[in-house]
């Protein structure tokens, strides 16, 4: 491929991607060396090897590309991170109350922001390259780029003890995305660490997912259990789970600097009122079809059917609430294993033993071995009659 050679200087060029950057509606932007992130690829190697990733094998099958932007494309001359500010309009642990309706996480009770931010940074792309120069490619969240260390370096923010970008102006809340080009353009400095001896974000975490400050254990966070996470959720995990039915925002949530954070701006990314906190009992019932409509646009749908309804089923065994045991009974036939197994673990948290039996010996033609073991494991469970006397 022919490269376009430069047209304007790198201040010019800068400040043009930068007034292109604006005009979409990014919040927070800078430039970054393709070489400003010499300890990234140390600390994700590290962190693979302690399979921390769980089941997010894209991780490690990227790994060596992630280590360094120029190893993903070796003509890369700058990349300008950008940052979109979704500040909610609640505090989203006010979702956590109601424990008969689940938790959806900020990023997720909109439309996809990946489909959005990808749009946005195509248009910026499109507009620059004919008046730059060079080569561009846009990247959100999907490539194998170290996005925050890079958003550091860029100067949007630093990373804070809970590995996420914080900002002095922003708060937790800014999404990500980078256009990286060929050009050489004046970096930016980076954010400095402003966590001081602040550990909020450690100890809201619901399942102790933080093995130190600033390390992340994925296969721990509610957020890689009820998106990421293809199987069943370990059982020592679930009832901290709560009622977050997908991803969770109590770490992010926690942080002081949220102080400064202001409104998204961005109307697609707003909660649908119906994602706010949504009846279990009204998740609980929907099938395939019904499941593709109700979450058509939003980043849910990518998780599908079956995995959602695992997590809804984990919130509902938590819930307390025995009139929703009518919701986890109906889907004990439910034609995934998957879903079936939650069910009965479900009703295991609210149902007396002598029902539980019943039910059991009703369902004995079950044919799969983990929603059998579950079966097994619920028999020998609390009554949680007994634990509530
Ligand atoms: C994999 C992934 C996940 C995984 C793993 C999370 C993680 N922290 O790595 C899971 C599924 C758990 C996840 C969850 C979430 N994610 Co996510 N995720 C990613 C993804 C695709 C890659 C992140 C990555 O490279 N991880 C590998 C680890 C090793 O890298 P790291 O987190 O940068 O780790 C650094 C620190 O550990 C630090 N470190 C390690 N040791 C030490 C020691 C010391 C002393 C120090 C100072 C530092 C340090 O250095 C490492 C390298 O920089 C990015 C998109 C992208 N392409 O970057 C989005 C991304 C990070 N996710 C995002 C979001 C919004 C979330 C959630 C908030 C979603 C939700 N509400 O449920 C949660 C937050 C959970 C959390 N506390 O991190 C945003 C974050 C935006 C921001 N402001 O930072 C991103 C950037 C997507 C985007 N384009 O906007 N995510
Ligand atoms: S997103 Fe939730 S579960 Fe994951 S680390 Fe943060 S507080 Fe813990
Ligand atoms: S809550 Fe405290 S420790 Fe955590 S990121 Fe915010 S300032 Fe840092």
């Amino acid at each position: 491929m022919l490269r376009r050679p430069r047209l304007l200087s790198p201040a010019a060029a800068k400040d043009l991607l930068f007034d292109l950057a604006r005009a979409e509606g990014f919040d927070a932007l800078g430039i970054a060396a393709p070489d400003s992130i010499p300890l990234a690829g140390d600390r994700l190697r590290r962190w693979l090897v302690e399979g921390a990733h769980g089941d997010m094998e894209w991780m490690a099958e990227t790994a060596e590309r992630r280590a360094a932007p120029a190893r993903l494309w070796p003509e890369i001359g700058s990349v300008l991170m950008l940052g979109l500010n979704y500040g909610p309009d609640e505090d989203p642990r006010a979702a956590l109350a109601d424990r008969t309706r689940g938790a959806i996480s900020v990023y997720a009770r909109g439309d996809d922001y990946h489909e959005l931010i990808k749009g946005k940074l195509k248009r910026i792309a499109s507009r620059f390259l004919p008046r730059a120069g060079g080569e561009v490619k846009v990247f959100v969240d999907t490539a194998p780029l170290m996005e925050k260390p890079l958003a550091e370096a860029a100067g949007l923010g630093w990373q804070g003890k809970h590995t996420n970008l914080v900002s002095r102006a922003r708060g937790s809340w800014l999404l990500l995305g980078a256009i990286a080009t060929t050009l050489a353009l004046p970096p930016d400095a980076p954010e400095r660490d402003h966590c001081g001896s602040c550990r909020a974000c450690l100890d809201a975490c619901p399942t102790q997912a933080f093995p130190a400050p600033y390390r992340i254990d994925a296969r721990r966070c509610v957020s890689y259990l009820t998106i990421e996470h293809k199987g069943p959720i370990p059982h020592e995990l679930r009832a901290g789970i709560g009622n977050r039915i997908y991803g969770c925002d109590d770490c992010l949530a926690a942080c002081p600097w949220n102080k400064f954070a202001a409104l998204g701006r961005e109307a697609r990314l707003a909660a649908r009122t119906e994602n706010r906190a949504p009846a279990l009992a009204e998740l609980a019932r929907l099938d395939e079809p019904a499941f593709r409509t109700r979450f058509a646009k939003s980043p849910i749908k990518r998780t599908g059917r079956v995995r959602f309804l695992r997590n809804v089923l984990v919130a509902i065994g938590n819930s307390g609430d025995p009139a929703l045991v009518p919701e986890a009974e109906r889907l004990l036939v439910d034609p995934h294993p998957l879903v079936r197994g939650a069910a009965v673990w479900a009703l295991a948290q609210l149902l007396d033993r002598p029902t539980l039996a019943r039910l059991k010996t009703a369902h004995a033609g079950e044919e799969d071995d983990e929603v059998r073991d579950e079966w097994r494991r619920a028999a020998g469970a609390p009554d949680p009659a007994s634990v509530m006397a």
